[in-house]
């Protein structure tokens, strides 16, 4: 995983059963939380081997889970008997051969987001796996598995507030690297909302647009922020305000509106101080803290096996919506969204 929004540069502010091991692939700021993770509140799972292209960071990361393997080869750790599943959270443009080699070797995989940066490698995905007959790819939409957003969907299910007809999300972070490139506010951050507009509702994404305002003397000439307006199938809208540079913390939520009543799913506030005046809330400096009981949780389901993650479907759809955004971003027209049929092995 690419991680192009810069960490932390903000405020103050195991029971005798089977034990699968996990191979890592990149061991940067999500290989090594994952590996945190992985040794220390995941049942069931301990890190096998790691393989980082800086060699001092796999030793790094190895040690920290209790003496894994470091590999000199990602190939090789993905072969290697001693590995039951792998686990890959490199750069961007390497997820698509890592995980080929995965499904070629018959190994569960579960990839950070994006599954592939384009929509043609996702599909060479789809196709491989395909022909392998059964599931092996897992995306790491962790989103799924955060308790705001299960109690959301759970809550739709009900009834209780009518059929959905709106979805406002806001998501920000403090400070994104120099000169990133406008797509990437897409491709990187709000292709989390993609997912969760898809998987809240049930339905596909069919129309995009993308508008932008000024943009902020932080951005140092990145489009930022954006406001993405996506409709879906059964006729919801959802839009989206990804801002990268709001400087002053990390921030995710949403608000549903539908026919009898609204959710509004805010940041956890772990602590509120009230002093001279003021009632504020702590922000974390970014998504880890916000979304760690997400990510744990993720984890033990794709350990347990319980198949709950996004699949490589639903990866091929989050990069095939983001590609039409970014063309609606490019050309400021809204874009129809033609997705292809959903392959046999994804149907539910
Ligand atoms: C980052 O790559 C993530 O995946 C985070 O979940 C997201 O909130 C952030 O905007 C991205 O840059």
């Amino acid at each position: 995983m690419t991680t192009l929004i810069e960490p932390g540069r903000v405020p103050t502010g195991t029971g005798g059963a089977v034990v699968r091991r996990i191979g890592i692939i990149g061991t940067g700021i999500m290989g090594a939380d994952h590996a945190r993770l992985l040794t220390r509140a995941v049942s069931g799972a301990a890190v096998g081997g790691v393989f980082d292209l800086d060699d001092d960071r796999a030793r790094g990361v190895a040690q920290a889970s209790g003496g894994a393997r470091v590999f000199a080869d990602p190939y090789a750790l993905i072969a290697d008997d001693d590995i039951d599943a792998v686990l890959i959270a490199s750069s961007d443009a390497t997820h698509e051969d890592y995980v080929l080699a995965c499904i070629a070797a018959g190994k569960p995989v579960l990839c950070e987001k994006p599954l592939a940066p384009t929509v043609d490698g996702c599909a060479r995905i789809l196709d491989a796996e395909t022909a392998h007959g059964s599931r092996l790819v897992t995306v790491g939409f962790m989103r799924r598995f955060d308790p705001g957003y299960t109690d959301l969907k759970a809550l739709l299910a009900t009834g209780e507030i009518g059929a959905p007809l709106m979805l406002h999300n806001v998501h920000r972070n403090p400070a994104a690297v120099p000169g990133l490139p406008s797509s990437a506010l897409i491709t990187n951050s709000a292709v989390h909302e993609l997912d969760i507009t898809r998987w809240l509702f049930d339905s596909e994404i069919t129309e995009v647009a993308v508008h932008t305002p000024r943009p902020s003397g932080n951005a140092g000439g990145t489009r930022d922020p954006q406001l993405l307006i996506l409709t879906t199938a059964s006729g919801v809208l959802s839009d989206v305000e990804i801002f990268v540079n709001a400087r002053y913390g990390y921030e995710v939520r949403c608000e549903l509106v539908a026919e009898t009543g609204t959710v509004t799913l805010d940041t956890p506030p772990p602590t509120a101080v009230r002093r001279s005046g003021l009632h504020a809330r702590t922000l974390p400096a970014d998504w880890r803290p916000r979304f760690a009981e997400a990510y744990r949780l993720e984890l033990q389901d794709w350990i347990d096996g319980t198949g709950q993650g996004a699949t490589a479907w639903d990866g091929f759809a989050a990069t095939f919506v983001a590609q039409a955004c970014v063309n609606a971003l490019e050309s400021g027209e809204r874009y129809t969204v033609e997705m292809p049929p959903t392959p046999g092995l994804y149907r539910r």
